[in-house]
């Protein structure tokens, strides 16, 4: 998996990162958080000062009420609250679901010495809005594939799935197991399918998820000044062409007309589309049958 360079600079993401989001449905940003802010952020979580927005709070300020500024929330926390404060952390937001998003809900997942796995899942119910949440998964700690690494299946996004329907799959081609270093987070679009995979390690794993909702439409908040360079926009066309290896031959192409659509409202770009798959679906015959007809 890549490791994006701009966020970790503050800076807006750009269209390669955009394209890689949309195809495969996550971003990955190795050790974006700095060593001092997971110790924090850690002790926060062993402690239960950050609990599960599910569980009852630690604390009364560890509970918000989804559409609640995010801005307004974790402020007076120095480990979780001051990671989401990262100008990083804020450019990825930023540049995905715009200025000002909303807390949606989050939860501390630990995944305990010898868990099995959880089932296959997409988080909530079938979701067909156009508009895309956010999901955040910060790790404070190194994790590996056998620790608790949690499972994701790139490019699932679009298979639009009611929570743990799809629990019979146990693994599918192409699927990650995360490996990464301390201070990782990930960037979720809402419909990936994933799971906490079965720890195999000695020591509870944490890690900190978050949905956040957009408060904008999410047209062209990235850095789109690169899509002017040919190349770049070469490149994000193979990005958002490229099939994952679960794709079985020509269903690559369902994939391929969501992802193009996607694109084209992030995009702003209403011609924007690869090959001719989603031309098709939109063309309207009746107008001109109407012309010849009698
Ligand atoms: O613990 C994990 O690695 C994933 C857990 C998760 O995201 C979930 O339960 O929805």
């Amino acid at each position: 998996m890549s490791t994006p360079r701009t966020a970790e600079r503050g800076s807006r993401l750009s269209s390669i990162e955009i394209a890689e989001f949309v195809a495969r449905g996550f971003l990955r940003f190795d050790g974006i958080v700095p060593d001092e802010l997971n110790e924090i952020a850690l002790a926060e979580m062993r402690g239960g000062t950050i609990s599960s927005g599910d569980a009852p709070p630690a604390l009364p300020r560890d509970r918000y009420t989804p559409g609640t500024a995010l801005s307004d929330c974790f402020v007076d926390s120095p480990g979780v609250g001051a990671v989401l404060g990262l100008d990083a952390i804020r450019a990825i937001l930023e540049s995905l679901v715009g200025p000002r998003p909303r807390y949606d809900h989050h939860a501390v997942h630990v995944r305990r010495a010898g868990e099995p796995s959880q089932p296959l899942h997409a988080d909530a119910i079938i979701d067909t809005r156009a508009a895309f949440d956010v999901q955040l998964m910060y790790y404070p700690e190194a994790v590996t594939a056998r620790g608790g690494g949690t499972l994701l299946v790139p490019g699932s996004h679009f298979r639009q799935v009611n929570e743990q329907d799809i629990a019979r799959y146990q693994n599918l081609a192409g699927q990650v197991l995360l490996d990464c270093p301390a201070g990782t987070v990930l960037a979720l679009h809402h419909g990936l399918w994933h799971c906490g995979r079965r720890s195999f390690g000695d020591a509870p794993r944490y890690m900190f998820k978050i949905r956040v909702n957009p408060s904008v439409p999410q047209v062209r908040l990235w850095d789109t000044t690169d899509l002017e360079d040919p190349g770049v926009a070469e490149e994000v066309r193979t990005i958002l062409a490229r099939p994952e290896p679960w794709f079985e031959g020509a269903t690559a192409r369902l994939e391929q007309v969501q992802r193009a659509a996607l694109f084209r409202r992030m995009s702003g770009d209403s011609s924007f589309q690869l090959e001719y798959w989603l031309g098709r679906l939109e063309n309207q015959a009746e107008p001109r049958l109407r012309e010849i007809l009698p």
